[in-house]
């Protein structure tokens, strides 16, 4: 068994636009501009956004954070999308979810210029990805194949299981897998016999979001698990949706919660505002 380590991993990549972005600014006089808003007070959104912010400091990023209240308007969140789309020194632009119960998403996230839009949530870039055709990843699912891919283990004709179809997550982890030949199920929670398809799944996605739904019987021997879940046990620990300790004897790679798809995600974000920002502005990437 092997722990794939999502911090080296996401590190590598990090590295990797840290020399990019040295050679943009040097040889193209601008940096990747990221703008990310929140909206409200939730504890994990906000360590979630630091890191975010934490990632482009450290690649050279400028980044542009707006930390809304709670009683912010739909009106208002709208008005400041507006602003950015409209704000020519800006590359990406990141809603973080989940919004107050007042603000529909759907509005918030068709609303943000898909050109700018770094997490591949709106319709325009979701469509892209259906046909296979995108230079944006919605950055969860993109992350997962990259730790998919540090292990060498190929997907062409290998069962990929997702459990879970979100529209962040199990509906374009799907989709991804799928790209790469693998033959994918999707799982959820009206799926009959969850055991018997989990069991036989080379590459196994949790994202569920219930801590220790992926028990060891669920799991083929050997098989690639991704654990693409946080939540909090009853001790107040952060763990994903597999039962970690029992499962990692089982599998032959495995992710950990921390340090798995949590950093993986936010590399992605990074690679995405590169991306945006190069195609946005018209470089030719050498
Ligand atoms: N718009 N909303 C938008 N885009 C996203 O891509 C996200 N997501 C999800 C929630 N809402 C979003 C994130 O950023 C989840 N997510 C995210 C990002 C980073 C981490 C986890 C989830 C992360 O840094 N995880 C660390 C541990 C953090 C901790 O200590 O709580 C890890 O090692 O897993």
């Amino acid at each position: 068994m092997k722990i794939i380590d999502g911090k080296a991993v996401s590190l590598k990549v990090k590295d990797e636009l840290k020399e990019q972005t040295k050679r943009l600014a040097q040889e193209q006089g601008f940096v990747p501009c990221l703008a990310v808003i929140i909206v409200g007070e939730d504890p994990a959104s906000q360590v979630y956004v630091s890191n975010k912010k934490k990632a482009c400091e450290y690649i050279g990023y400028k980044s542009l954070g707006f930390e809304l209240p709670e009683s912010t308007t739909q009106q208002e969140l709208l008005e400041l999308i507006e602003k950015l789309n409209n704000d020519d020194t800006v590359d990406g632009i990141l809603c973080q979810l989940p919004l107050p119960k007042h603000i529909d998403e759907e509005t918030i996230l068709n609303a943000i210029d898909y050109d700018k839009d770094v997490d591949a949530f709106h319709p325009t870039n979701v469509g892209k990805i259906m046909i296979g055709n995108y230079h944006m990843l919605p950055c969860t699912p993109a992350g997962v194949m990259e730790l998919i891919d540090s292990t060498g283990v190929s997907l062409e004709g290998k069962n990929a299981v997702v459990i879970g179809r979100s529209n962040i997550v199990g509906k374009p982890m799907s989709m991804l897998l799928l790209h790469r030949n693998a033959t994918v199920t999707i799982c959820h929670s009206r799926t009959a016999n969850l055991k018997e398809i989990c069991a036989n799944a080379d590459i196994l996605v949790a994202a569920v979001g219930k801590a220790g739904f992926v028990t060891e019987d669920m799991v083929k021997e050997g098989a690639i698990v991704i654990d693409v879940g946080i939540n909090r046990n009853a001790q107040g620990k952060l763990c994903g949706d597999v039962d970690f300790e029992r499962v990692k004897e089982k599998a032959g790679a495995i992710t950990p919660v921390p340090g798995g798809c949590g950093p993986m995600t936010i590399a992605m974000l990074m690679k995405n505002t590169y991306n945006a920002a190069v195609h946005r502005r018209n470089v030719i990437d050498k």
